[in-house]
């Protein structure tokens, strides 16, 4: 390597928590689907910061969008109102279906913000008896990195040595309703869930899970709260994947992608009275729903929809899976994904993922291995079809080959 990316990643070394092993690319730059390192190599991304630059790297009309109101007014805390904050919620709502919308900043906090929310739903409205509110979550889940959350982790590299743990979480299989039913009991407030399980590797469950999952908890007044902080705003190919199974969940979780990658931005959505429950004083964020974030999320929204990204996710993401799945490999266990939520996963072999990723980086497509394993695919939902055929080659030319 040059010396500039040797300086930036031995300088990153020196200073940085090592709480990530980076694939060694500097990048520098980013358009569309496409992303630069410093030595001007052109890489197809399809990681996405993770679905949160769903919409391509530094969308011109988001950026125009967070320019303009970063001259006039950027936060002014919810102290006083702002003339971004009413439009945010109206257009949000309008999307999405919802009723009521809680601003926050990071996916973690909007799980964190449900959490509180439907406990407290549980105590002022359900009568379940203080300090006895249950939520159900499933093994293997991911939500975020906050402690609360990861007290709930099944993960013991999301959990280790982070404890004590608040308690109050029962955990059940991803995928299996008869569970659910067994856990529920009279405190249960809700059941936090995703659609589809990402970092556990793109996990979809049996069809009809979803539909046996919202009358369990309507039948039994229990909040069906879906994560759909990374398969929400179009990725699955819809605008929320719970569309995929015929269902509306009591609340939506929604971040990453409602900023197309410009700004911390993220959203608990209720069709109920769950966040009515909360009064002034009660909840906050010095930046939730702070005029900036809210003129980027208005810009990031209306683009999605505006250049047809949802509908184009559905499209290119059924070629990307297709083209996936003819690829004859002895090292492929499974191919799996919807819309443009996709995953590879190998025959288990300590870090094979993580090789094929280099490998995939040396042919000019960047890609994240997850759990060893499986290597995640979520390229922006911006891309064509000729670029899905460009990186279908090169996945086959890797996939093909034995980097035992
Ligand atoms: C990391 C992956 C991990 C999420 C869902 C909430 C959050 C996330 C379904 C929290 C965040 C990120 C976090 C990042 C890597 C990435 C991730 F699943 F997307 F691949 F870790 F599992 N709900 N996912 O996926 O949102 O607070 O990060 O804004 O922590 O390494 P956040």
């Amino acid at each position: 390597m040059s010396s500039s990316v040797i300086d930036f990643i031995a300088t990153e070394a020196r200073f940085g928590a090592r709480n990530y092993e980076p694939i060694g690319v500097v990048l520098s730059r980013g358009e569309g689907v496409w992303v630069w390192d410093t030595q001007g190599n052109r890489y197809l991304d399809c990681l996405s910061a993770y679905s949160a630059v769903s919409q391509g790297h530094c969308h011109p009309k988001i950026l125009a969008a967070m320019v303009e109101q970063a001259h006039r007014l950027t936060l002014t805390s919810r102290a006083f109102h702002n003339d971004q904050l009413a439009l945010f919620y109206e257009e949000i709502a309008a999307l999405t279906g919802s009723h009521k919308v809680l601003p926050m900043n990071s996916g973690a906090e909007a799980v964190e913000s449900a959490i509180k929310s439907v406990r407290k739903w549980g105590y002022e409205v359900k009568g379940v008896p203080d300090g006895q509110a249950e939520i159900i979550v499933c093994a293997n889940n991911f939500h975020g990195r906050t402690l609360g959350v990861v007290g709930f982790s099944t993960d013991p590299e999301t959990r280790g040595h982070f404890g004590p743990f608040a308690p109050g979480f029962k955990v059940i299989p991803f995928g299996d309703a008869a569970a659910l039913a067994e856990a529920i009991n009279p405190n249960t407030v809700a059941f936090l869930v995703e659609p589809i399980q990402g970092e556990a590797g793109v996990v979809i469950p049996p069809a009809g899970y979803f539909t046996e999952v919202r009358e369990l908890c309507t039948a039994n007044n229990v909040m069906l709260v879906l994560d759909e902080i990374q398969t929400g705003l179009g990725r699955t190919g819809k605008l929320l994947a719970e569309q995929h199974e015929g269902i509306e969940a009591d609340v939506t979780l929604l971040g990453k992608a409602l900023s197309g990658g410009f700004y911390p931005v993220s959203a608990v959505l209720s069709n109920n009275d769950v966040l009515g429950t909360l009064r002034p004083g009660q909840h906050g964020s010095t930046f939730g729903g702070n005029p900036l974030a809210c003129a980027v999320a208005r810009a990031a929204m209306r683009v999605l929809v505006e250049e047809g990204m949802i509908e184009n996710a559905a499209r290119q993401g059924a070629r990307f899976l297709e083209g996936l799945k003819d690829i004859r490999a002895n090292t492929i266990r499974e191919v799996r994904g919807r819309g443009l939520m996709l995953a590879v996963e190998l025959h288990p072999e300590p870090g094979r993922a993580r090789r094929y990723c280099e490998a995939l980086q040396a042919k000019g497509i960047l890609a994240k291995d997850t759990h060893e394993h499986t290597i995640r695919i979520a390229p922006p939902l911006v891309i064509t079809s000729d670029q899905v055929d460009w990186a279908l080659e090169r996945f086959a030319a890797i996939l093909t080959q034995d980097f035992s």
